[in-house]
């Protein structure tokens, strides 16, 4: 299936998007680790789609219903991991992701199939064109920014030192340069600011497409979660000491629990344990 470019994003479209890759997919038993490939080419990547989530279930039809035939069209081979919190503490996004980012890179490695690109994805976020490669370049010092053109704020195009938030694809040596997102950030703010930080002290740095048509999303129109609540003075004293503790507070300190795994036909949950703020 060729690209198509512009994508429509209302909402009884990506309802219908997402019927239609129920129907094509829904029926699929899968036990265990399973990627999504297209029929007709051998891809040259493997991507995994990381996504921080709880109670969001709407949000997440659209973007499977978006996805999922987004992907084939580029030819990915793919798999998309929901990660998400237990329980009603307060909300972590960072130690979701670094979850998220370990659990695939050692399920992948396990079944010999290891993931070139992550992409960490906000399950609110709509990509408007099928030409927003999700695709990194192994071996390149540069990150991927590939929301750098949000409806939420009016399509402005992001550009130097404005945040990597959103959704943001690394290989592997990347991410791992980065020590991953800090495990720090309770509640709503501050993870991304601190990512960019981390990005820039390890010698990488970000790309975004000049193309502004091409990376533009949608997020679905939402309130804040009451269990995100923003501390304002918290998340400016964190992302203060972001170069300070970029080597100790990531992947490395990562103390999360994982309670469930669930491979079903259109993505896989995993459900964790983040743990209480300290
Ligand atoms: C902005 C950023 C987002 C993040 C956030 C601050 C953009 C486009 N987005 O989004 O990346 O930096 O600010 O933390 O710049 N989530 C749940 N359940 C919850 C709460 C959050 O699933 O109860 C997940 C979900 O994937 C969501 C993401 O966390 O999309 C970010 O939370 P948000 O959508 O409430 O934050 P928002 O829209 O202000
Ligand atoms: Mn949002």
């Amino acid at each position: 299936m060729p690209l198509v470019g512009a994508l429509k994003t209302d909402l009884e479209g990506l309802e219908v998007e997402y019927k239609a890759v129920q129907q094509e997919h829904g029926h699929i038993a899968v036990p265990s680790f399973y990627l999504f490939r297209p029929r007709y080419c051998k891809p040259e990547l493997k991507i995994a789609i990381i996504i921080p989530f709880r109670d969001r279930e709407e949000h997440l039809q659209y973007l499977l219903g978006r996805l999922h035939p987004f992907l084939k069209r580029q030819h990915a081979s793919f798999q998309i991991f929901v990660i998400e919190q237990s329980g009603n503490g307060t909300f972590n996004k960072g130690r979701l992701m670094n979850t998220g980012y370990y659990f695939a890179l050692n399920e992948s490695r396990k079944h010999n199939n290891s993931f070139d690109c992550y992409v960490f994805h906000d399950v609110d976020m709509m990509p408007e064109n099928d030409k927003n490669m999700y695709a990194c370049i192994p071996g390149s010092n540069l990150v991927d920014h590939l929301a750098c053109s949000v409806n939420k704020f009016n399509y402005h195009a992001l550009c130097c030192g404005m945040t990597v938030g959103g959704v943001l694809m690394f290989t592997p040596d990347q991410f791992d340069k980065t020590n991953g997102f800090s495990n720090r950030y309770w509640g709503w703010g501050g993870e991304d600011d601190d990512m960019n930080v981390r990005i820039r002290v390890n010698g990488l740095s970000i790309r975004r497409n000049s193309d502004h048509n091409i990376c533009r999303y949608t997020m679905i129109e939402h309130k804040r979660d009451s269990l995100n609540p923003y501390v304002e003075e918290t998340v400016n004293d964190r992302v203060k000491t972001a170069s300070d503790k970029a080597g100790v507070d990531g992947l490395t300190n990562l103390n999360t629990t994982i309670l469930s795994v669930q491979w079903t036909s259109l993505f896989v949950r995993v459900l964790v344990d983040v743990g209480t703020p300290h």
